[in-house]
């Protein structure tokens, strides 16, 4: 049996344990590109958003150029997770946008998949991601390891940052110019979050453990 330190310590660590990894809460909005807003398809087939408008890319703002998104049935597919994907150069370099709050010390991560387009890509199809001051540059070789039409290959792509306290904002752009580039799905920026009732348990636990070590000072100036 574990001694009453012993066991405050070990509800105390596993309560910590726990708050790291039970709580995450998503920061984005349509991070997965599934919601199309009111654009139409163009005639070949995809939806494009421009800069300025007129359609929005709900939750995103498309800052230069332009992007389109894809039907995970079309010869751009399949997506990385929903029905549509996008990618980064529309008919030219795109870059989209989206702000979020941030706490101030709180470690954010960063994550997206990625492919590229399949159809006239250059070989080498590039990109960044930044946010909170860190940033990620995306490469896709035109190797095969991204599949081709109708049959496209994702990886993922991670990095992290920490929170100023302030509103931050999430960019993707393309570092290639044309209408073919660096394809994305599933961005997201996540931030692990303390769950109070997991905090209380903690802090429980300390108070315990400050309790025993009490009680063995008692018990030494007693001896
Ligand atoms: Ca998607
Ligand atoms: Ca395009």
């Amino acid at each position: 049996m574990l001694k009453p330190i012993a066991f405050a310590a070990a509800v105390a660590v596993s309560a910590l344990a726990t708050t790291a990894s039970a709580a995450t809460v998503e920061l984005l909005t349509n991070g997965g590109f599934d919601d199309i807003g009111t654009a139409t398809p163009e005639g070949w087939g995809g939806l494009t958003y421009y800069a300025g408008g007129p359609a929005l890319l709900p939750g995103w703002t498309v800052e230069a150029g332009s992007v389109d998104l894809t039907d995970t049935s079309s010869a751009w597919g399949p997506a990385g997770g929903g029905q549509y994907s996008l990618d980064i150069n529309g008919w030219s370099a795109g870059t989209i946008a989206q702000s979020f709050a941030t706490v101030l010390g709180r470690l954010y991560t960063v994550s997206f998949n990625y492919s590229r387009n399949p159809a006239n890509a250059p070989y080498t199809a590039t990109a960044t991601v930044s946010a909170g001051g860190q940033s990620l540059d995306v490469t896709a070789l035109g190797d095969g390891a991204f599949g081709g039409l109708g049959s496209m290959a994702w990886q993922s792509g991670t990095f992290t940052f920490v929170g100023t306290g302030n509103t931050e904002t999430i960019r993707l752009a393309a570092t290639i110019p044309g209408n073919a580039g660096v394809f994305f799905d599933n961005v997201s920026v996540t931030a692990g979050v303390p769950e109070p009732s997991t905090w209380a348990i903690a802090i429980m636990g300390f108070g315990l453990m400050g309790a025993a070590l009490r009680r063995r000072r008692m018990a030494a100036v007693r001896i």
